[in-house]
Parts: structure tokens; C-alpha cells; sequence
């Protein structure tokens, strides 16, 4: 718990990144499209990360994110970072993520996020991370994350 709180203390020196700053990277399965996947370098010894990405529905029906796996994390969840009283940030859990047709959702810091728990191995700048996004039609899609520097604010061009 000490961890994730810690972890909620640095979103709130996260300056936003531009919208218009979208990664080289796009993955497109059908009506569903990854874009500006990004995660942070982590230290040695740290065992969280978070992963951030945007989800745009390009179709006509609801895409529901049920699922998120990471080979070198043993829980991977979606958390959402919400601002409490006296400044403080929190973390919760969010079972699933909807997405209504049109809609675009982005996971960024001090939001929405994948968030990898008893990590194997820390994540080193410059290498990739699969991730795996399980929807509720069965769909399965594998993004590679680019991992950016510790003090990243996010992917640019
Ligand atoms: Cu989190």
C-alpha cells in the first residue's frame, strides 16, 4: 500500500503531455485501436509500474476491456487515480473499462491506468513490454509498450 500511495505522489508532479502527441505505434484489431502506449523505466528494486495508453472504438457497438496480462507482473489491474481531500491521491480498482462506439478513452498519469503489481523484473528504458488486452467479444490484442525514461510525461513524435 505504501508503494501505490507513493506512486500516487509522483502523478501529482505530472505536468500533462500535449493530446496531439500520438506514438509512432498503433495497433488495430478490428474496431478497436491502441495508440500512445507508454510506461515508465522503473527502479531496480520497485515492483509497480503503470502503463498508459489511449483506446479509441472505431465501431458501432460497446468494447468492454475485461483483461489485462503482462508476462513479468503476477496481478495486472486497471486503476484509476482519483484526487481525495488535503491533496492526497488514491488509487481503486476498476473491474473492466467500457467503451462506447466512438468513444476514445486514455489511460495518462493521474488517471486511468494499467497498473502491474510484483513485478519479476524492472522495466528499462528503451525495451518493450507486451501487454495483452482481453475484451469481454473474446478479442485478444497484444500491444508492445514502449518503456520511456523514469521521468517521462509520455510518448512524443
Ligand atoms: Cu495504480
Amino acid at each position: 500500500m505504501r508503494k501505490w500511495f507513493a506512486l500516487g505522489l509522483v502523478f501529482l508532479n505530472v505536468t500533462l503531455w500535449p493530446l496531439a502527441a500520438v506514438s509512432q505505434q498503433m495497433t488495430v484489431d478490428r474496431d478497436v485501436t491502441v495508440e500512445a502506449a507508454w510506461a515508465r523505466a522503473t527502479a531496480p528494486d520497485s515492483k509497480t509500474a503503470a502503463v498508459y495508453f489511449t483506446l479509441r472504438n472505431m465501431g458501432q457497438s460497446r468494447i468492454d476491456l475485461i483483461g489485462v496480462r503482462a508476462d513479468r507482473a503476477s496481478i495486472e489491474t486497471l486503476h484509476k487515480t482519483v484526487n481525495g481531500a488535503q491533496g492526497t491521491t488514491r488509487m481503486s480498482a476498476s473491474p473492466e473499462l467500457r467503451i462506447a462506439p466512438g468513444q476514445t478513452v486514455m489511460l495518462e498519469p493521474g488517471g486511468l491506468h494499467v497498473m502491474l503489481l510484483d513485478l519479476e523484473t524492472p522495466l528499462i528504458e528503451g525495451k518493450v513490454l507486451p501487454l495483452r488486452l482481453k475484451f469481454y467479444d473474446g478479442d485478444n490484442l497484444t500491444v508492445d509498450v514502449p518503456i520511456l525514461a523514469p521521468d517521462a510525461n509520455g510518448p512524443t513524435r
